[in-house]
């Protein structure tokens, strides 16, 4: 579900959720208990070994035709550079994709955002997949996957990071979906890749990690009227904006926006933090001048250069992911930032992030979404963020671990 902020924290939906959750453990999967996936029976059986959970199989036995679809729908792959089709995807996701628990808003990813997520610098056209109506041609369903080198402790793993799945409200409930996930799985495996990585709102066999979204209020008003957030108890609108207000400029000396020659100094910075966790992407230099070089729009990179030395210290990052707020009649879109990767070795990470909080605002976002990933807990409480009743789920797709993580543990932030 999507993130959504709710300043009561022992909220009972909280409750209710997460009972709901653990009985998901007793549901059936009839799909994904077919998958090479780590499957609920297993839940903590040690014997079974870390890694791959079934060997590659010879390219020459993959299937070679797609698969299957209902014979009103056919298959395309949607080239992203192409302006036309590049609408499509995003009216298809503007209209279809992921909601909060009521309603209320919808993740309303942008043009230039779906670019930048879907056309890596080695992706794979093949990756982008929809499905259109045959008669009108209209596309009615997506999944896409980009290549991604993770790091699973000492292995790093070539796997595909699959998004974006998204079926038309008109066509639910059909199987459509296990039908795209084994389109998408064949041809990735056409590429000789066999593990994937994917994060999702709902549980399935089974999370490596469960992560919970926090909130910052940037225009705690807005959030309000909108229904994001509520009036916290004892407290009044203006008692609420003062709470929530922030400095006009940055306080850390040296912060600065990042520029495409500080690439090497942010990859070393970040390789180096990254090292530490569990599960995480192992970024080069390209991948660094891609995933966190500014994007206008898109996503915003910052860094703290030292006076007398030059060199780079701390980091931080966070993307641009506006929601459409369904029927309200003041407001369309809630602009919301989501904290990307942060590194700190010499300025406090909480100092950092308030630069941080301090540059979204003076951008006009209306809230700063935070995972409780990597060092993030340490900053979260003291910046004011409130838990949300949002969850994320973390898995890996033919990667068994041992147990579960913490969200701790985990170095990865998908979009
Ligand atoms: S997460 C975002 C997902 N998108 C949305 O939430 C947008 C709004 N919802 C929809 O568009 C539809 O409800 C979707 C399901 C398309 C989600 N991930 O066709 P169905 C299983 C995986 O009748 P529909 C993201 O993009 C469900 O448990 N499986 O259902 C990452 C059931 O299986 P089982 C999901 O509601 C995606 C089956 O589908 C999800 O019409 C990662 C029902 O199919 C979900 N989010 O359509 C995909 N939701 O009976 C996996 C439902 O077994 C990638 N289901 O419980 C795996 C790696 C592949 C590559 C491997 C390479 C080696």
């Amino acid at each position: 579900a999507i993130p959504k902020g709710d300043t009561d924290t022992t909220s009972l939906e909280t409750m209710v959720r997460s009972f709901q959750d653990s009985m998901s453990v007793g549901k059936t999967h009839k799909f994904w208990e077919t998958q090479p996936v780590g499957q609920y029976k297993d839940l903590g059986d040690t014997t079974l070994p870390e890694g791959p959970i079934e060997p590659p199989t010879p390219l020459s036995e993959v299937k070679q035709e797609p698969y299957n679809l209902p014979s009103a729908y056919e298959w395309t792959t949607c080239d992203m550079e192409s302006e036309e089709t590049c609408d499509e995807v995003y009216l298809l996701l503007k209209n279809n994709y992921v909601e909060d628990d009521e309603n209320m808003f919808r993740f309303n990813y942008s043009k230039e955002f779906l670019r930048w997520a879907l056309c890596t610098p080695d992706y794979y056209k093949s990756w982008h997949i929809g499905v259109r109506a045959k008669s009108s041609k209209k596309l009615v369903a997506f999944i896409s996957g980009v290549p991604a080198r993770i790091r699973v402790r000492d292995n790093v793993v070539k796997m595909a990071g699959i998004n974006f799945l998204c079926v038309h409200k008109k066509l639910r409930s059909k199987r459509l979906a296990p039908v795209m996930i084994k389109e998408v799985t064949r041809r990735v495996h056409l590429e000789n890749i066999w593990q994937a990585s994917y994060t999702a709102g709902v549980v399935l066999p089974t999370p490596i990690t469960t992560c919970q979204y926090w909130h910052r209020s940037l225009n705690p008003k807005k959030l309000i009227d909108v229904g994001f957030s509520r009036l916290g108890a004892r407290m009044t609108m203006s008692r609420t904006i003062k709470l929530y207000k922030l400095p006009e400029s940055t306080v850390t000396p040296g912060f600065r926006k990042m520029e495409t020659r500080d690439v090497p100094a942010v990859t070393r910075l970040l390789r180096n933090y990254l090292s530490q966790f569990v599960v995480a992407p192992e970024f080069d230099q390209s991948d660094v001048e891609h995933w966190l070089l500014p994007n206008e729009n898109v996503v915003d990179s910052y860094l703290v250069e030292g006076p007398d030395s030059h060199e780079i210290t701390d980091f931080c990052s966070f993307y641009t992911l506006p929601s459409s707020i369904l029927g309200n009649q003041s407001y369309f879109t809630l602009k919301a930032a989501y904290s990307y990767y942060n590194v700190s070795t010499k300025t406090p990470l909480p100092q950092l992030m308030n630069d941080a909080l301090i540059v979204a605002k003076q951008k006009d976002f209306d809230v700063f979404n935070a995972l409780d990933v990597m060092h993030n807990e340490s900053f979260l409480r003291e910046l004011k963020f409130g838990p949300g009743d949002g969850q994320l789920h973390y898995y890996l797709y033919n990667y068994r671990i041992r147990s579960a993580l913490k969200p701790s543990e985990l170095g990865l932030v998908l979009l």
